[in-house]
């Protein structure tokens, strides 16, 4: 089995900031975590990647080419559909590892998630090379210490879920530029009931929620049917709060329990050659 990590939000929500802060903390304990830079627009990131789309091809390639002429989104689509039709050169610059652990750090262009096949298609082939993957969704704190953003940041969530189809992880980052109160106010949201954050909405005064009231209560209801309201809340000072969102990570794709399998399947054949003597 190989373990992946498929890091995703919107641009400068902190995907590759998460990689590099994970590799690091993962190497002061002695293991191994490999990131893949899926982001072809990319301008700086703090690690050494195992693979880099940008060496197949680079978002300036689609945007600056004259045939082409894509701008900035179409361009990155474009990337995204040329390493897929190049997957035997992703699969070559992967290998054949065994318990490899990989992050891919992936552009942050929303679409591609929600409503666009490719990202899927990419999720298939990585599960047909073995890899059991969880999603991580990565959002700024501090655009989610309001009831409408915290909705709108949710829903977003809530869409790549329903199109990738695969296990899944909120993640508040940048927990360290919040001030006391914001960080406060952030509690509510971590593990939150949307029928008191809708309430408050609906007894604001945006002109908005008093219209659609009803409309903002059926998406609550959503929300709720979907259990997805929980964000996991990373600040990346704290070495506990990295180790937490690792091991809640690892859990979700079981990195460590095949290991153990691994041993006692090892073992047995063992003892048997023993009783035959
Ligand atoms: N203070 C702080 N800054 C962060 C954190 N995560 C990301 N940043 C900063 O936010 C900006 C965007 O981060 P980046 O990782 O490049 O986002 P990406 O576009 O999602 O890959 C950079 O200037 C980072 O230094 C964090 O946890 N704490
Ligand atoms: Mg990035």
């Amino acid at each position: 089995m190989r373990y992946a990590q498929l890091v995703v939000g919107p641009a400068g929500s902190g995907k590759s900031t998460y990689c590099s802060t994970l590799v690091k903390h993962a190497s002061d304990s002695g293991r191994v975590i490999e990131v893949v830079n899926l982001d072809p627009a990319a301008e700086h990131f703090d690690y050494e990647p195992l693979v880099d789309i940008r060496e197949l091809i680079h978002l300036d390639d689609a945007m600056e080419d004259e045939e082409l002429q894509f701008g900035p989104n179409g361009g990155l689509v474009f990337c995204v559909e040329t390493l897929l039709e190049n997957i035997d050169w992703l699969e070559e610059q992967l290998g054949d590892v065994d318990d490899d652990y990989i992050l891919f750090d992936c552009p942050g262009q929303i679409e591609l998630y929600t409503h666009l096949p490719v990202m899927r298609k990419l999720v298939d082939q990585l599960q047909h090379w073995n890899f059991r993957i969880c999603v991580v969704f990565l959002v700024d704190s501090q655009f989610m210490v309001d009831g409408a953003k915290f909705m709108s940041g949710t829903m977003a969530a809530l869409s790549v879920m329903v199109n990738l189809e695969l296990s899944h992880v909120n993640i508040l980052t940048k927990m360290d530029l919040l001030g006391k109160s914001a960080r406060k106010q952030l509690d509510d949201y971590l593990d939150p009931d949307p029928h008191i954050l809708l309430s408050a909405m609906k007894n604001g005064n945006s002109k908005f929620h008093q219209k659609y009231a009803r409309l903002t209560e059926a998406i609550g209801e959503v929300i709720d049917n979907f259990s997805l309201v929980r964000f996991y809340p990373l600040n990346i000072k704290k070495d506990e709060s990295i180790d937490n969102i690792l091991i809640t990570i690892d859990n979700i794709i079981q990195y460590g329990e095949d290991a153990d399998v691994k041993v006692k399947d090892f073992d047995e054949p063992d003892d048997e050659d023993c009783n035959n003597d």
